[in-house]
């Protein structure tokens, strides 16, 4: 049975944009294909399809001022941002299908302007090989999908950090990541100076997923909207390698399924994106069905034989 009572709305946003590979922009449509809205109705949920925004192609150019597709990030961010709003506006769960990662900012965003408009506190459970933490400054790469965590605390150009109107759209420990990897050396320096609250691969290895999970989730009360921002390269690649930058040593199947689980009975979920799933660099759509499977945990698939 489904834990959450809310209406889930799909929102397609097929843009790669953000990233250093192309094949994300196809990502809503394999999320599609492989049955997302059908496992999610076959849990009892009313699921409307959105169809997929519209935006800006992708010029594949390089960096200018540390950032590459500036433009066209500010684009698609600002489509998202609005299609999440009226989602949220209609008392619905918008559910982003990405697309890159850059997109969490705009999806992140609009949720942050409605629980500042509710009075309602946020929790962000960044799920993510990588920390995505970077600046114009110290980025390897360019690519925006690697900086949206930092223009959602302030960091980043104006357009983006104040995306909303105004910035910060959400302080820094909101935010609980897990999974995390594959850290750049400056964005290290950035995580220790503004206290972003990590769970690494290291952690998980030491404490074990659900004592993670735990800590994560603690202290979420009725008046708490948790945002789940699942990037598929949270996963290990040896069971999802369709992603542009997987990493090994990420969490096998049992453990991100617990943690979905989890995540699922704090019943506290009101908003997710699933991002950065390449079909172009996948076996079979196998990454698009085990994404699909593990938003069912999501979504409060049980794997107890009594609950
Ligand atoms: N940290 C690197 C790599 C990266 C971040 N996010 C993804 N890749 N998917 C960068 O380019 O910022
Ligand atoms: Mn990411
Ligand atoms: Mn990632």
């Amino acid at each position: 049975s489904p834990v959450s009572a809310l209406p889930v709305s799909l929102i397609g946003a097929p843009t790669d944009v953000g990233a250093g590979d192309r094949g994300a922009r196809l990502g809503p449509e394999a999320l599609r294909i492989a049955g997302l809205r059908e496992a999610l109705h076959g849990l009892g949920l009313d699921v409307a399809d959105r169809g997929n925004l519209d935006g800006p192609p992708n010029p594949w150019t390089g960096p200018v001022d540390g950032y590459r597709h500036l433009d066209e990030v500010i684009a698609w961010n600002r489509q998202v941002m609005n299609a999440v709003s009226a989602e949220l506006g209609l008392g619905r769960m918008p559910i982003l299908l990405g697309g890159d990662h850059c997109l969490g900012l705009g999806s992140i965003t609009a949720v942050a302007q409605h629980c500042r408009a509710h009075g309602k506190k946020l929790r962000v459970l960044w799920l993510d090989a990588h920390a995505d933490f970077n600046t114009n400054d110290i980025t390897p790469s360019g690519n925006l999908h690697g900086m949206p965590v930092a223009c959602l605390i302030g960091l980043g150009p104006r357009e983006l950090t104040h995306l909303g109107g105004e910035a910060p759209a959400m302080q820094a420990g909101q935010m609980r990541q897990i999974g995390t990897r594959s850290v750049d050396a400056g964005e290290k320096q950035l995580i220790r100076r503004h206290g972003l609250p990590v769970y690494d691969m290291r952690r998980i290895g030491d404490l074990g997923i659900k004592r993670v999970m735990e800590d994560a989730l603690a202290d979420l009360d009725e008046d708490t909207h948790l945002h789940v921002s699942f990037d598929v390269d949270f996963l290990d690649p040896t069971i999802a390698p369709g992603v542009g930058t997987g990493v090994a040593g990420g969490p096998n199947y049992r453990e991100a399924q617990l943690a979905m689980e989890m995540i699922a009975e704090s019943g506290r979920m009101g908003s997710l994106d699933i991002v950065e799933l390449n079909p172009i660099l996948d076996r079979d759509n196998a990454t698009a069905l085990i994404a699909i499977d593990l938003v069912e945990s999501l979504f409060g698939k049980s794997t107890l034989v009594r609950d």
